[in-house]
């Protein structure tokens, strides 16, 4: 009997099947009532009692040792049929990874040149009131931008409106802090444009801040000259034009010399071999002072650019609206673009 046992026990490891009907035929042929191992404990009664022991747990094994055998052939095909579609050597299918947004590369690239000569970034409400966008900036009342016209009032009340210039964000940092104050404010603004391939009704700005005792001009055409430079290569040139904002006085626009033609003159600066980039000055005394800061003691400069016009002039999009509208087929093609 214990010979008998221990050859099933051989037999029953090397057991294989090639299916799942094969492997119920292998239980019913040993486990089940009329199988191959309940004859044998039918047969337990005859062993002497002295060998029933031993007998008995060698029995116990090889019902075991079946029964976790029949068990792991049944799992193999259970498993099987998923098992049967994943193909472990296929590469794992591509992530369909985000791109920073064309306008999120050129704000923060500007942010970058601008914090390497000690500018930190201030953000601001989109939604503001009169007195940050308008009044502490020495807009008259009687200036068009208060028009309905030109800015959008929130539920018809005249003091609450949607930022046309971040320059609102620098009120609040001139009326909150001391100088000296070094701030960029990047962000969305908003202004009652019709809506074309060369304007919409919501656009984005960063505008710079500088207060200190003695800040010049000088200072501020050395810092846009940096600024052009690092932006658009070593070889650009700047020149600044006379210009108007209430803000400032001095005033000026800025140009560099067309990063496309190099200056000598093409379509898109219409032969000029210069292109707009952005609008700058001296703080109006009337701001410094509006926001709590002494204009006899400190001196500033301040500038703002588009976002979208820097956009255009280093990736030349013939839409701005290609800017708003998240069509994938426009936004992959900055995928590589840091
Ligand atoms: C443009 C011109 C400019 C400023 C923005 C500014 C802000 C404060 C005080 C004085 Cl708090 N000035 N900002 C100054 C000159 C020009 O922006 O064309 N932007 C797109």
């Amino acid at each position: 009997m214990v010979e008998k046992i221990n050859n099933l026990l051989e037999e029953i490891k090397n057991l294989t099947a090639s299916s799942k009907e094969e492997v119920e035929r292998l239980r019913i042929q040993y486990l089940s009532k009329k199988g191959i191992l309940n004859d044998l404990f039918n047969d337990f009664k005859n062993v002497p009692n002295e060998e029933k022991r031993a007998v008995g747990q060698l029995l116990n094994e090889l019902k075991n040792t079946a029964q976790e055998k029949i068990n792991s052939l049944k799992e193999t095909f259970e498993n099987n049929d998923l098992g049967e579609q994943i193909d472990l050597s296929r590469s794992a299918a591509d992530f369909n990874l985000g791109t920073r947004h064309p306008l999120s590369l050129v704000k923060n690239e500007i942010i970058d040149i601008f914090s390497r000569i000690g500018f930190t970034v201030a953000e601001g409400p989109e939604i503001e009131d009169d007195w940050h966008v308008f009044g502490a900036l020495n807009f008259p009342p009687e200036h068009p931008a208060r028009d309905m016209q030109d800015t959008f009032f929130i539920e018809k009340n005249p003091d609450i409106l949607l930022r046309t210039h971040t320059s609102s964000v620098q009120s609040r940092v001139m009326t909150s802090s001391e100088p000296p104050i070094r701030v960029l404010c990047p962000g969305r603004v908003y202004r009652n444009e019709a809506i074309s391939y060369r304007a919409h009704c919501f656009f984005h700005q960063v505008e710079g801040l500088y207060i200190d005792k003695n800040v010049s001009f000088a200072d501020l055409k050395q810092a846009l000259l940096y600024f052009a430079k690092e932006m658009f290569g070593e070889e650009t040139q700047i020149r600044l034009r006379p210009s108007y904002f209430p803000f400032t006085e001095p005033s000026a626009e800025m140009d560099i010399s067309c990063n496309l033609c190099g200056g000598k003159g093409c379509p898109f600066c219409k032969h000029t071999g210069w292109v707009e980039i952005l609008g700058c000055g001296m703080v109006d005394p009337n701001v410094l002072e509006e926001c709590g800061i002494d204009s006899k003691v400190y001196t500033g400069y301040a500038f703002g650019m588009g976002v979208e016009r820097i956009a255009n002039l280093k990736y030349q999009c013939k839409d701005l609206r290609m800017f708003s509208e998240n069509d994938l087929r426009f936004l992959k093609q900055f995928e590589s673009a840091l």
